[in-house]
């Protein structure tokens, strides 16, 4: 642990960057914040949604002039169409993931690269999926039940299994709604034919469809990426660990892992701490390697090893341009391709792995589960005897570094929030403690703060204010993704430091669980483990989902995954905040479906958008929701 760690403002990691970008001048590098620039205006058309080219009589453009397209279609059709594909887009690329997950627990065995960690959550989801665990072998059946969930992918009839984890009430109303969530792929594909030409154009069904799509991804495959990641690399428990660009080693091999699935990174991390790779780097002139992680990756390895995070998703490009980065090593998703040319300025290499995130100028290591440990020892020692290459002139790494205690799954959650109250807990525990908080007024209510930065935000800047505004009225922040590194960065995460923040009652509740008040939930993925805490917190307290003093926000999202993860937060309930304005504005009918009290999404679902760039605003309005329902409980 550094010994000056500590909390660190927007403006200090600006002011971070800014060094780094000079680092990047010297030797001809691009960067975002210039990309941004050349963009810049957008195209106005992309930003309403009203630019339709799903068919080669377009592309065809809405104006007062021309109202509709060629084939008739009016711009509510279209501005819907789009967010549909947007969204269902989301969701193939989180299942997808959770696909992967599937097939590594399918080749798990105790002789081979990947074990079962958890065997007692395995066993559990058997049970909850009926499959019979009695006097199986544990990989026998970690096989079994691969299976049945590579069938939630393409099964010709039913609902997913993890639906049944939701509160009655929900279950039914989604019924009632023909909501529910059939198999992954036929939603998906399902999307893609209802939003083809001459298929669907009224606002309505293809609004549902999201919502079913997205249902899919967080009550399907995303569920199913991050139970079984739990299965096979452990189920998180509170760990403490360092956060910000500062944790890179100018006297070590650095290697960066980013993406998202840990079936890479966790061979990577195993292998920087084997001590011929050690030996090796010694020989090289290095004191050893640092393992350090971006974006979700980083959430990964950080939750179950306290791997240090070195970034989100803006600053991908900053751990290049501390020209101390060996390797920078990826899996999938939110990958900038801008790595490629970027690392070519410096000594890095830039190893892509999936076949799924193929670039240009990288190198290329097939990484399957076959072989994953050969594959990965490569991967290590190419990043060490790359150390020679290091160019000590264009070394700069910027002292910051917050420290952070992640790692609360559910389990951890319920298990910590115990100690406060001292209750009985059975097998999975109850979130009875954390009803009795927010039921007191000790702790308001709870934000699901998540999603990415996106350049149209200040960095990092709406993330920290609204976080620090709820924890200042005692609301508690559970985060995820490149919010959680976010809040990482800022000290947030702190348990000593970041209690400064709170208002009385969280700071209390904090001080009796020592928990920080930003609890870190881990991946994008992992937003499931969020929807499965709403469901407890229901079934506990007998409240619907919808009237819990809890809300969603995505103040700097980007990417179609966040489309489809706030498209299954409301689907489940949750009223959602977003601080970037989906391409919907020109349609007032799509807008309203999405963010009305009186129709669509509310009705449907009960639960809403509301969509508000000035983030001041946007956290007032997240507070007095929460005040409302609590107002509306009686409590
Ligand atoms: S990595 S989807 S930028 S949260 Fe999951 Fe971050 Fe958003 Fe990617």
């Amino acid at each position: 642990m550094k010994d000056w760690a500590t909390l660190t403002t927007v403006e200090e990691m600006e002011a971070a960057t800014n060094s780094l970008l000079e680092n990047g001048k010297k030797v001809g590098a691009d960067s975002w914040q210039q990309r941004v620039k050349n963009q810049t205006p957008h195209c106005g058309f992309g930003e309403k949604g009203t630019c339709c080219r799903i068919c080669a009589m377009g592309p065809c453009r809405i104006t007062p002039k021309s109202p509709r397209g060629i084939c008739g279609c009016d711009v509510h059709g279209i501005v819907a169409r789009n967010f549909l594909r947007f969204s269902a887009s989301g969701t193939a690329t989180h299942s997808d993931h959770g696909r992967e997950i599937m097939h590594t627990l399918h080749d798990a065995s105790p002789d081979g690269f990947y074990q079962v960690k958890d065997p007692e959550k395995l066993i559990r989801i058997a049970k909850e999926w009926g499959v019979e665990t009695e006097g199986k072998d544990i990989y026998d059946l970690a096989h079994e039940v691969a299976e049945v969930g590579l069938m939630e992918y393409g099964k010709p009839f039913g609902y997913q299994k993890f639906m049944s984890r939701l509160p009655e009430h929900t279950q039914k109303l989604l019924e009632e709604q023909e909501l529910m969530p059939r198999a992954i792929d036929r939603e998906v594909s399902q999307s893609l034919h209802m939003t083809h030409m001459g298929c669907s154009s009224l606002p309505e069904a293809l609004l549902q469809q999201a919502l079913r799509s997205a249902m899919s991804d967080g009550w399907g495959g995303s569920m199913m990426g991050t139970e079984f990641s739990d299965v096979l690399f452990g189920t998180p428990k509170p760990v403490d660990t360092t956060a910000n660009i500062g944790v890179m080693e100018e006297d070590m091999v650095n290697i960066i892992v980013h993406g998202h699935d840990p079936s890479l990174s966790e061979m990577v991390v195993h292998y920087a701490q084997d001590p011929e790779m050690i030996a090796l780097a010694k020989e090289m002139g290095a004191k050893g390697i640092n393992v350090a992680g971006v974006c979700c990756t980083s959430n990964e390895v950080a939750m179950r090893h306290g791997i240090p995070m070195a970034g989100n998703f803006l600053n991908q490009e900053n751990v290049v341009l501390t020209g101390a980065c060996e390797a920078i090593v990826v899996d999938v998703q939110c990958i900038f391709p801008a790595l490629g040319p970027l690392s070519k300025c410096f000594h890095t290499k830039f190893i892509t792995t999936s076949p799924v995130a193929q670039m240009p100028d990288s190198e290329f290591v097939r990484f399957t589960t076959g072989d994953a440990g050969v594959k990965a020892k490569e991967i290590v020692e190419m990043a060490v005897r790359n150390f020679k290459n290091r160019k000590p002139e264009l070394v700069n790494i910027p002292k910051q570094v917050s420290k952070a205690r992640v790692g609360y799954s559910v389990e951890a959650i319920v298990k910590v929030l115990d100690g406060v109250a001292n209750s009985q807990v059975d097998e999975f525990g109850t979130t009875k403690p954390l009803l009795d908080c927010i039921t007191s007024g000790v702790i308001r209510g709870a934000v699901a703060l998540v999603g990415c930065n996106n350049p149209k935000v200040r960095p990092d800047s709406a993330h920290i204010a609204l976080m620090k505004k709820l924890l200042e009225n005692d609301i508690v922040c559970i985060v995820s993704g490149c919010s959680a590194q976010a809040a990482a960065k800022a000290g947030l995460m702190d348990p000593v430091q970041a209690k400064e923040y709170c208002g009385d009652g969280l700071k209390r509740v904090c001080e009796l669980a020592d928990i920080p008040p930003v609890l870190h939930m881990g991946s994008c993925v992992d937003i499931s483990r969020m929807m499965v805490l709403a469901a407890e917190l229901s079934k506990d307290s007998g409240i619907p989902i919808s009237k819990l003093p809890v809300v969603g926000c995505a103040p700097e999202w980007m990417s179609e995954k966040a489309v489809s993860i706030g498209n299954y937060v409301v689907g489940t309930g949750l009223d959602t905040f977003l601080g970037v304005e989906p391409f919907i504005s020109g349609s007032e009918r799509v807008a309203s479906l999405l963010t009305s009290d009186d129709e669509g999404y509310k009705k449907w679902v009960e639960a809403n958008f509301t969509v508000e760039k000035d983030i001041d605003k946007l956290g007032d309005l997240m507070i007095q929701r929460i005040e409302d329902k609590r107002a509306a409980l009686g409590i």
